[in-house]
């Protein structure tokens, strides 16, 4: 059951990826509130706060440079 489990919740964080529509102001919205310190990007602290963006973490930061642009926010919305 536990192992079950585990697998549903890797798999249901990428499967809410590419099912869930978010809107573009939304995304705006999304990063004004987590960026703590205005600095237009977000950093993994900063992602912490929600369980979805901080759960596809490697998935988002397409070049892998610690913080999350708007435009790497936005695969969110697609
Ligand atoms: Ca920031
Ligand atoms: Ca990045």
């Amino acid at each position: 059951m536990t192992i079950r489990k585990t697998a549903l919740t890797i798999a249901f964080p990428l499967t809410l990826l590419c099912t869930v529509a978010v809107a573009q102001t939304d995304i705006a919205a999304v990063m004004e509130a987590l960026d703590a310190d205005d600095s237009g990007t977000l950093s993994e602290a900063e992602a912490s706060a929600n369980e979805m963006i901080i759960g596809n973490w490697v998935a988002l930061d397409a070049d892998a440079n610690g913080e999350l642009s708007t435009d790497e926010l936005a695969v969110l919305a697609q």
